[in-house]
């Protein structure tokens, strides 16, 4: 059973590639997206990638997500330290949520370091670029699909 999962980008998240290349990497947001789906697939995953520069519609997205999907990728950008909203959305899905920063958020000014986001997520992935989604995807698809037993260990 494919399972479907919605992968969030945040504000800004647009721009990805073009500027703050030291930080954030030369992969643009259709590098990452691309990346998510072949990733996805092999993982028994079927993802939606969007990205909002605003914040109710992210909320009305993960709204979605009580009823459309089965678990949450989430890099909120900087709402992730700012909206109170956002946690209060991502807690009434009641579905898994990873939130994912492509950089390490700890190294950085310290307004950064803390995230309301965090609050609702099961797991948490920062300074790992790209990879950190592709790891957000693996995490959801053992959850979501737990390894059945073999006939020997059964
Ligand atoms: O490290 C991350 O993924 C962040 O979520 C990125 C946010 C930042 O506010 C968070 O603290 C950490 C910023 C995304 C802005 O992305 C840009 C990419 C290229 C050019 C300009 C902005």
């Amino acid at each position: 059973m494919t399972l479907p999962i919605l992968i969030l980008n945040g504000p800004n998240l647009n721009l990805l590639g073009t500027r703050e290349t030291e930080i954030y990497g030369h992969d643009t947001l259709s590098d990452v997206e691309a990346a998510c789906r072949s990733h996805a697939a092999k993982l028994g995953l079927d993802v939606d990638c969007r990205q909002s520069n605003h914040e109710g519609q992210l909320i009305d997205w993960v709204q979605e997500a009580r009823t459309a999907f089965s678990g949450i990728v989430i890099n909120p950008g900087a709402y992730s330290h700012t909206s109170i909203a956002l946690l209060d959305a991502l807690k009434a899905v009641q579905k898994p949520v990873v939130e994912v920063h492509l950089s390490n958020i700890h190294q950085r000014d310290s307004f950064r370091h803390r995230s309301y986001v965090s609050l609702a997520a099961k797991g948490v992935i920062c300074g790992l670029g790209i990879q950190g989604y592709l790891s957000a995807l693996d995490a959801l698809g053992r959850w979501l699909h737990p390894a059945q037993p073999t006939k020997k260990e059964a």
